[in-house]
């Protein structure tokens, strides 16, 4: 009997300690997006587990999404992928009186994606897409996407594996909106990547980094965050945004419609948002959210950083991806053709 009470006693105590009575807080976000210690803070401050599952374009992760596996709490699609969740009822409503650190944004942020105000969606971070590069092995880099057109770099450079990135970069290059949907300009950015598909390495969005790095891809279409990482190791790589203009998105934070740890998401929102964390994040990813009090805490280096803050001449020719709505499927099947192009 006593033998039994003291089993029953363990049990009792070990029980209270265990991990997995701790709310989970599931978090689906892009890689390398968000500094480690900033979640390891939050799980303390919360008693909680957070758990991180990462995805590399906003298409893999809405067919995760869409599958329903897990119940995601937190999601960071991108401003075009946003309308499309909203659209599908995929959304929960943010309840903005629990983010009162909301008032560190910028105020700009509330309408660029055409939404009237932050309880479908959050600005979480500015993405620009340029071409990282070996400057030890490119001599006198002009920046310019017709760098892939290159046969002498054939098999050493990469391209994101993201449909809106890659052909967004051939219609930027033959004079065209990334948001044009008229067929014959889609149909001609279509020929110009399937003719740079042929000196690809691969279309990829995350081992590019190693890639450039090691010197195995000499360029590489890339994110100025990502590029920015793999420069802080690495002298000889640099990053360029072309001439002929880049691509641009804002990230969302975003409560899908089947979470179920609605409190504890919103306190991680806030969480985000606070200056120290944002400026934190900014510091360690090299993505820029739009939190200006997080500004003045930056890194005097990264305060002029001109990748993480493009110049006036550079945003000039910058273009936002915008929702297409019910022409996207024009995007899809564009993209379904060059991946189908022989190598
Ligand atoms: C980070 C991906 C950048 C965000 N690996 C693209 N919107």
């Amino acid at each position: 009997m006593a033998r039994f009470f003291l089993f029953l006693f363990c049990s009792l105590i070990l029980g209270s300690c265990n991990q997995s009575e701790k709310p989970e807080l599931h978090i689906f976000i892009w890689s390398d997006y968000l500094k480690p210690e900033l979640i390891h803070r939050f799980e303390k401050k919360h008693n909680c587990r957070v758990i991180v599952d990462t995805y590399d374009s906003n298409e893999s992760m809405y067919a995760k999404l869409k599958l329903g596996g897990v119940a995601y709490d937190i999601i960071f699609p991108s401003n075009y992928y946003l309308e499309l969740l909203l659209r599908q009822q995929m959304v929960h409503r943010i309840d903005v009186n629990k983010i009162p650190n909301l008032k560190n944004l910028d105020p700009v942020y509330v309408k660029l994606a055409g939404l009237d105000s932050f309880e479908s969606g959050i600005p979480f971070n500015i993405s620009t897409t340029g071409i990282a590069y070996r400057n030890d092995k490119i001599a006198g880099f002009d920046p310019s996407w017709t760098v892939f057109s290159r046969r002498d770099l054939k098999g050493r450079m990469t391209m994101l594996n993201d449909l809106r990135e890659a052909l967004g970069a051939a219609l930027l290059t033959l004079g065209y909106s990334i948001n044009t949907v008229n067929e014959n300009e889609i149909n001609a950015a279509v020929n110009l990547l399937v003719d740079w598909k042929k000196n690809l390495a691969k279309f990829e969005s995350e081992q590019y980094k190693n890639g450039i790095a090691s010197a195995e891809y000499l360029i590489s279409q890339g994110y100025g965050g990502d590029t920015l990482q793999v420069m802080q190791e690495n002298s000889a790589v640099s990053f360029s945004y072309p001439k002929e203009g880049i691509i641009m998105s804002i990230d969302y934070i975003v409560i899908p419609q089947n979470a179920s740890h609605l409190d504890l998401a919103h306190s991680f929102i806030n969480f985000l948002l606070e200056p120290d964390s944002a400026a934190e994040n900014i510091a360690f990813t090299f993505y820029l959210s739009p939190n200006l009090s997080a500004y003045p805490l930056l890194p005097d280096e990264l305060k002029n950083n001109p990748v993480l803050f493009p110049s006036q001449e550079v945003l000039q020719k910058a273009e936002m991806i915008k929702d297409l709505q019910e022409l996207t499927p024009l995007y899809n099947k564009a993209w379904d053709r060059v991946k189908a192009s022989s190598p």
